[in-house]
């Protein structure tokens, strides 16, 4: 039977389990990514572990989400992370060089490499066919420490591309399509692998684009196989020697099998409020627009940009939409600038930005009351661009930019009658500028690791109880994502080294009161219903609930790296056995775990809970590992003491 590409790539990084689906596999990773939301925390976590270097072959730290400077504390974890990254080891990409996932396709990923991300959009890399994924912070530092990641073995589902785009159809179209056969849950548990001969009418940007929001399927990764036009961006990179052809055997098989005619798409776009509520523009159009937005880690590319230039050449918008430009990177903006897309953008009317996550994360660009926002992004869950009843939509810059033109929701085949459609070509060579990354090199060993008062160190945590005596503080519903559990934005993103301060505004947008509530109990207990804490991979949505007394936490279904973050963190995932019991538990009853420690040690999968004076049984589906972390009140408690046992 011929192996899938996924399981090629598994089975040659493969260090622990088999790959049978649901089984934990422990694999090697070859490189890791940090941005600097997340990584402030990891680097901290990494230096707990007390090496001298990172591990891996190539370790890269980013800073693209928190730039916006309002007073010392984003600058003064800056410095943190340039001075600690050139004391262990990891190359340093500077705040206005790029969003993450841009760069590292650009400067650094490779075909058949494993990368492990402190940010759920690492499977990006599948644009250059890397096997990526996101994780929790701490997962990462791991990986950074040399250590294997460990993680459920994933079905492989199997999509098979046939056609050819149509004009004014493009990448962003495809995944959308997906995410309205699968929502924001279908694919948890899933590898979707693209195959097929199709794939070879896609670029590896329209690759990356894929792979990034197959995130937002709840897909674990996604995978590409490395051919002509991988080899092709990798020369234009000046980066040609690394690449190599994979894919997968002419007889693969896959867990799951789905097909996409590409010539029969057409365009999508995902309305208020999330990824998977998708619809045909034509459905929508005629919806008055105020602001567009092309930027991101996703649809922020040279082809992307440059489309949109050439659709407004001799142009300018519509005079009541506000239209903004990020650039994915500093290379982008380059090339771009390079071969004259600049100044069609400046001429039609274009808010041109730095380079990094912006309005995308909420960090500004916030719409006004009641506006409607089109955005390439790949995320659009509530309130996340920082405005109360914000009304987002997703969709890609051809859409984008024909609402910008037309100040409404344009199917933009309709532009076709007056404006040809763009294609832009791969550049031969890009203009690679690498002048602002400082690259790792043994002598940086000797640099002084620069912390300001903004870096506080991380809390300590106590062991699991015997018994768990907790109150319910809170019960959500369904698909609450990361941002409901820990806000971003230009006020709470800067304290994401500061877990005391940051902890205050834990469940902040569903329950103003719940960190002071906290502060009433001994222990608390969250209540959630399916795909719970979907979306970011930020572990201080592990992090900060635990440090204000939550120990467990009862759903009817976990998002992945969630549920890891939590078991990272001390907090026991249990999930309903009966999903009707959900309906049975309300807020403030008292919730006893008789003797959790012991049921937890003894691998006990059945964990009944006393709720009032009524008993139910949850399940509790974790490593051997993860129970260890449980117990030991965190994985970093549970690390440490075992290398100093070592
Ligand atoms: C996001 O898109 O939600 C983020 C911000 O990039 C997060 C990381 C974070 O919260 O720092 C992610 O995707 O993991
Ligand atoms: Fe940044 Fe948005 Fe991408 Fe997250 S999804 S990495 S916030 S651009």
């Amino acid at each position: 039977m011929g192996k899938n590409l996924t399981h090629k790539i598994l089975e040659s990084h493969l260090v622990e389990g088999k790959l049978v689906p649901g089984e934990e596999i422990g694999i090697r990773i070859d490189q890791t990514l940090l941005q600097d939301a997340t990584g402030t925390m990891a680097m901290l976590e990494f230096e707990a572990l007390g090496l001298d270097r990172v591990k891996t072959q190539c370790s890269v730290q980013y800073v693209d989400h928190n730039i916006l400077q309002s007073d010392n504390k984003n600058a003064d974890d800056h410095r943190y992370l340039q001075t600690a990254s050139m004391h262990f080891g990891i190359h340093f990409s500077p705040p206005g060089n790029g969003i993450c996932h841009q760069v590292h396709f650009e400067r650094f990923g490779e075909p058949g490499k494993t990368l492990l991300g402190a940010d759920s959009h690492t499977p990006s890399g599948a644009g250059v066919s890397m096997f990526a994924m996101g994780a929790g912070g701490l997962d990462v530092a791991l990986a950074m420490a040399g250590r294997p990641y460990y993680f459920p073995c994933p079905r492989v589902l199997g999509v098979k591309l046939t056609g050819k785009l149509p004009e004014w159809v493009s990448a962003k179209d495809i995944i959308l399509e997906m995410l309205r056969r699968y929502d924001v849950k279908g694919c948890i548990g899933k590898v979707v692998e693209y195959y097929g001969p199709g794939v070879s009418t896609l670029t590896a940007t329209d690759r990356l684009t894929i792979g990034n929001m197959g995130t937002e399927l709840g897909a674990t990764s996604t995978v590409f196989p490395s051919d002509e036009n991988t080899r092709r961006f990798l020369e234009a990179q000046g980066r040609g020697d690394c690449w190599v052809e994979l894919a997968p055997d002419p007889d693969a098989t896959y867990d799951e099998y789905d097909e996409i005619d590409l010539s029969s798409l057409e365009p999508l776009i995902a309305c208020p409020s999330s990824p998977g509520n998708v619809k045909p523009v034509r459905e929508v159009a005629g919806t008055k627009v105020d602001q567009v937005i092309i930027g991101s880690c996703v649809n922020s590319s040279f082809r992307d940009l440059m489309a949109v230039a050439k659709v407004l050449e001799g142009r300018h918008i519509h005079r009541d939409v506000f239209f903004h430009v990020n650039p994915g990177s500093r290379q982008v903006l380059e090339n771009v600038a390079f071969q004259g897309g600049l100044m069609p953008l400046l001429m039609a009317g274009a808010r041109l930005h730095e380079s990094g996550c912006l309005g995308c994360i909420g960090m500004g660009q916030a719409p006004g009351t009641n506006q409607v926002s089109l955005r390439t992004f790949p995320r659009n869950f509530p309130g996340r661009s920082g405005t109360k009843e914000d009304r987002i939509y997703l969709c890609s810059p051809e859409t984008a930019v024909a609402a910008a033109i037309k100040g409404e929701i344009t199917d933009p085949r309709d532009l076709g009658e007056q404006i040809e459609y763009p294609t832009i070509p791969e550049p031969e060579k890009y203009i690679v500028d690498t002048s602002s990354i400082i690259f790792a090199s043994p002598s940086c060993g000797d640099t002084e690791i620069i912390r300001g008062p903004n870096i506080k160190p991380l809390p300590a945590m106590d062991p699991l109880p015997d018994t768990l005596e907790a109150v319910v503080l809170l019960k959500v519903g369904d698909n609450i994502s990361t941002d409901a559990i820990i806000p971003a934005g230009a006020e709470i993103l800067p304290l994401r080294s500061n877990i005391d301060a940051l902890s205050q505004y834990a469940y902040c947008r569903i329950d103003d009161d719940f960190s002071s509530k906290c502060r009433e109990v001994n222990a608390a207990v969250v209540v959630g219903g399916e795909n719970y804490g979907q979306g970011s991979s930020r572990e201080h949505a592990a992090l900060a609930p635990r440090h204000l007394g939550v120990r467990a936490k009862i759903v009817r279904s976990f998002a992945r790296i969630h549920k890891a973050n939590l078991c990272n963190f001390g907090i026991v995932p249990l999930v309903f056995k009966n999903p009707e019991d959900y309906n049975h538990i309300t807020e403030g009853a008292p919730v006893r775990l008789e003797g959790i420690r012991e049921r937890i040690a003894r691998g006990d999968t059945e964990i009944p809970v006393h709720v009032g004076d009524r008993e139910i049984l949850t399940l509790l589906d974790v490593s051997d590992r993860q129970r260890e972390y449980l117990l030991a009140g965190g994985a970093l408690n549970y690390v440490r003491e075992n290398l100093t046992a070592s």
